[in-house]
């Protein structure tokens, strides 16, 4: 039975791929932080049947060194950050320890105590920045041009493990993932933001939804997909970085226009912009080529842009009205 230890397991991939290990019949152990109210963020993984959970930091190296001889693992992902790109610019140097300085802490404790098993770590499309291919995609040559806190500390990340991997022939290795969403992303990402609050204005909840930029373009794809394909580079003949991407992108005022319209509704009369929600400097188009990785893992992605948001309307339409309403999920975050 293979062994896998995950950072960030109680977020939206962490869920997915915990499920996916276990149906493989892996055991799974992952590491939470300490909450004040543990409901909030044990809700998706209490209730997995064998997979164990552990309390630790990446800022706590004697924890994440307590994880690793626990754990034992075959296969480390460290999918734990501070993961919101505008935020990032209110906490700058939270972001950057977390993210930088905890990889680099937990890469120091995989090398001196399970240098067998293989690291993935969660890298980003958020450092390309404003590069683009003159073709308009993003690849894994593209130059690195981060444009927040957040991806300054992702470009850090996906250095050291690459300097890691052919510094101490570790098979370490970065997917450097495009966005992707799913009914349990985070409710102040735009994805479920607007899904969320179309909802509600549907069933008169909310009146407005208030946004910042709605000309950024992103390439959006399904958690559940993006999971698959972790495990996929992890489990390679040889350790490389790749990057996971539909390769379809749409602006912000095309998924409101989706969203809306599905719901019977014209986003124009509802969405307001609000300088709040603006970034300092934005990302404003990434669009992913991954040919090298669909060529060598033959991967494609079962959601399509109007599938995942389908689903996550049908998700927000069951907490707001249906059987699950009121329930945990569906209260304001
Ligand atoms: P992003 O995702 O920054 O790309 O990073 P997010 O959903 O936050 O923003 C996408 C785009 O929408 C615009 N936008 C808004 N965004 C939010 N959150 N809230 C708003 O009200 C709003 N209005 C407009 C943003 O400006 C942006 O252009 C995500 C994260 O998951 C990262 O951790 C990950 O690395 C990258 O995707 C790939």
């Amino acid at each position: 039975m293979k062994r896998a230890l995950i950072t960030g397991v109680a977020g939206q991939d962490g869920s997915y791929l915990s499920e996916l290990l276990l149906s493989k019949g892996y055991e799974v152990w992952g590491i939470v932080r300490r909450n004040s109210v543990p409901e909030h963020q044990s809700s998706r993984i209490g209730s997995l049947g064998g997979l164990h959970l552990e309390y630790g930091d990446l800022l706590d190296s004697a924890s994440l060194e307590r994880c690793m001889r626990l754990a034992a693992p075959d296969e480390i992902y460290n999918l734990a950050s501070q993961s919101h790109v505008r935020i990032s610019f209110d906490i700058p140097q939270f972001t950057v320890q977390a993210n930088a300085m905890g990889l680099l802490n937990l890469l120091e404790v995989y090398r001196k105590v399970a240098p067998e098993a293989r690291f993935y770590q969660a890298s980003s499309s958020e450092m390309f920045g404003n590069s683009v291919d003159p073709d308009g995609f993003q690849r894994e040559t593209t130059p690195l041009n981060p444009v927040s806190p957040y991806g300054c500390s992702k470009v850090f990340g996906y250095n050291m493990v690459r300097n890691y991997r052919e510094s101490f022939d570790l098979f370490a290795v970065n997917g450097i993932l495009f966005n992707h969403e799913s009914p349990r992303r985070g409710s102040n990402f735009v994805t479920n933001k607007v899904v969320k609050t179309a909802v509600q204005i549907k069933h008169k909840i909310a009146k407005q939804l208030v946004l910042g930029n709605l000309d950024s373009y992103r390439d959006w794809g399904h958690s559940k997909d993006y999971v698959r394909g972790m495990h996929m580079i992890v489990n390679h003949d040889s350790p490389g970085d790749f990057v996971i991407a539909t390769g379809q992108t749409h602006s912000v005022r095309e998924l409101c226009e989706y969203v809306f319209g599905k719901l019977g509704m014209d986003y124009r009369e509802y969405v307001v912009q609000d300088p709040k929600f603006m970034r300092p400097s934005e990302l404003t188009y990434l669009r992913g080529d991954s040919s090298l990785f669909r060529e060598t893992f033959g991967w494609e992605p079962e959601y399509t842009f109007e599938a995942l948001l389908d689903e996550m309307i049908e998700h927000w339409e069951s907490v707001t009205v249906g059987p699950m309403a009121g329930s945990y999920t569906g209260l304001p975050r």
